[in-house]
């Protein structure tokens, strides 16, 4: 495996969550080691890992994450629709924070989670590339508009690069008929991972972060530059979804829209939200 090692120190920011939880034991094939962050301590080590527990609003404990890391993969910060503060604090302060952090450490490239809601409401029936225009679907998804516009300002103004990964429905499986659409498997995340931080000029690429699936609404055609071929598509599970969602309603947000169900939620104020 050691061969196959490409970063001396890797940050991962949300290696509490379920995706970071997930990912955690298939990064030991990037890194040598892996400083796992997240709001709380982090004690089930594994022994290619470190723990940095931070919480991204703020600005001393982010750059007590990142020091000394020469790659990152910026899981961290609030993933659903939410009310607006805490979304706030974890995605617009926090990514800032991030930023900084990584402009006082001597730029390494970032890995940024951006998410398929910055262009929610876009049909379900169009073909979107890296052009389309921004229709987030919720705070969560402005946030992410928000993340993106970062990372690309820190590109312009200091040549900090990040791949920018619109991620779909990154989870074991696809659980419904969208996901046969959206679904990344983890395995082609951590793909992606690696061809981001390999490629010679990475840039600034906004990349959709789905696996090879048939349905996908997506075309990375703009990046193929980057060397990325997702391994798995969504089709392999086409029975299990359709047992277990065995008709789809056509008029339900969740197949209207690229964005599914975050189409559908009202603006959440605190104390709505669990
Ligand atoms: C996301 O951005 C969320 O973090 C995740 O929980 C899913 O809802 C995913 O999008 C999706 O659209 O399936």
């Amino acid at each position: 495996m050691k061969g196959h090692v490409l970063i001396k120190k890797l940050l991962l920011t949300g290696a509490t969550g379920s995706m970071g939880t997930a990912i955690r034991p298939l990064l030991a094939a990037l890194a040598e080691t892996v400083v796992v962050s997240g709001r709380r301590d982090i004690t089930d080590l594994m022994p290619h890992e470190e723990s940095r527990k931070a919480s991204l609003d703020s600005a001393d404990d982010v750059l007590r994450a990142v020091d000394g890391c020469d790659a990152i993969i910026h899981l961290g910060g609030y993933s659903v629709e939410g009310p607006f503060h805490p979304i706030m604090q974890a995605n617009i302060l926090g990514l800032y924070n991030i930023y900084e952090a990584a402009r006082a450490n001597g730029m390494p490239r970032i890995l940024f989670a951006s998410s398929n809601h910055v262009v929610g409401y876009h049909p379900q029936a169009e073909v979107l590339d890296n052009t389309a225009l921004p229709r987030p679907d919720s705070l969560y998804g402005v946030s992410k508009v928000f993340g993106e516009a970062l990372a690309r300002f820190y590109f312009e103004k200091f040549g900090q690069q990040t791949a920018i990964l619109r991620i779909g429905s990154c989870f074991d499986k696809p659980v419904d008929h969208r996901m046969l659409s959206t679904w990344l498997s983890y395995r082609d995340f951590v793909a992606f991972a690696r061809a981001a931080f390999t490629v010679p000029v990475l840039g600034c690429p906004i990349v959709y972060g789905a696996s090879a699936n048939d349905r996908s609404f997506w075309d990375n055609s703009k990046s193929n530059y980057l060397g990325w071929q997702p391994q798995d598509n969504a089709e392999a599970y086409l029975a299990e979804v359709l047992q277990a969602v065995p008709n789809p309603d056509p008029n339900d947000p969740l197949h209207l829209f690229q964005g599914g169900k975050f189409t559908d939620i009202p603006i959440l104020k605190e104390g709505n939200h669990d």
